[in-house]
């Protein structure tokens, strides 16, 4: 079971103009800037109580988010919750007949392993499980 939204992926063209808006518009705080080589993105965080909300900008062409909004356009691009027990949660659900993306935990934004599932078998939401990685002793 998750245990909260850990945060809300957000595509965007331009991460410095949506930047601008959440801070100027909105009145929140960016608190982190982040680029995920493995995910091929760019990332701004801002946090809304448990949950966050996570700009993500390309960062080259062949980059998930330049697909999405090539095809899509900007805007709600995936759903992350936290759960216990990652790499077993994915197996669970793979059981369970969801198609997974991410077999295995893999490195993410912020010090987290991520694992997405397949929006087809989501009913259109990309979502994600993540949790906090152990730091090793
Ligand atoms: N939400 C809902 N549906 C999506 C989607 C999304 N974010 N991205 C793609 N789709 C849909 C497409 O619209 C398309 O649907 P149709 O077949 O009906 O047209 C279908 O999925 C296939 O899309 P595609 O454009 O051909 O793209 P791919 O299959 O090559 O890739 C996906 C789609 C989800 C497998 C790929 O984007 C992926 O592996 N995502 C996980 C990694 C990721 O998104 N990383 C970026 C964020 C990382 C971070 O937060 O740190």
């Amino acid at each position: 079971i998750p245990t909260h939204i850990e945060h809300i992926g957000i595509a965007v063209k331009d991460l410095e103009k949506a930047q601008q808006y959440y801070e100027e518009v909105l009145g929140m705080k960016c608190y982190a800037i982040e680029t995920v080589e493995d995910q091929k993105v760019k990332t701004a965080f801002f946090q809304v109580g448990q949950t966050k909300i996570e700009l993500l900008e390309a960062t080259a062409a062949d980059s998930p988010v330049a697909k999405f909004i090539e095809k899509r356009g900007e805007g709600i691009h995936h759903i992350a919750f936290a759960v216990k027990d990652l790499a077993i949660r994915l197996k669970e659900v793979e059981q369970k007949g969801v198609l997974l993306i991410d077999q295995e935990p893999r490195a993410g934004a912020e010090g987290m392993n991520i694992g997405f599932l397949h929006p087809k078998s989501t009913f259109g939401v990309l979502t994600e499980f993540c949790e906090k990685r152990e730091e090793s002793v």
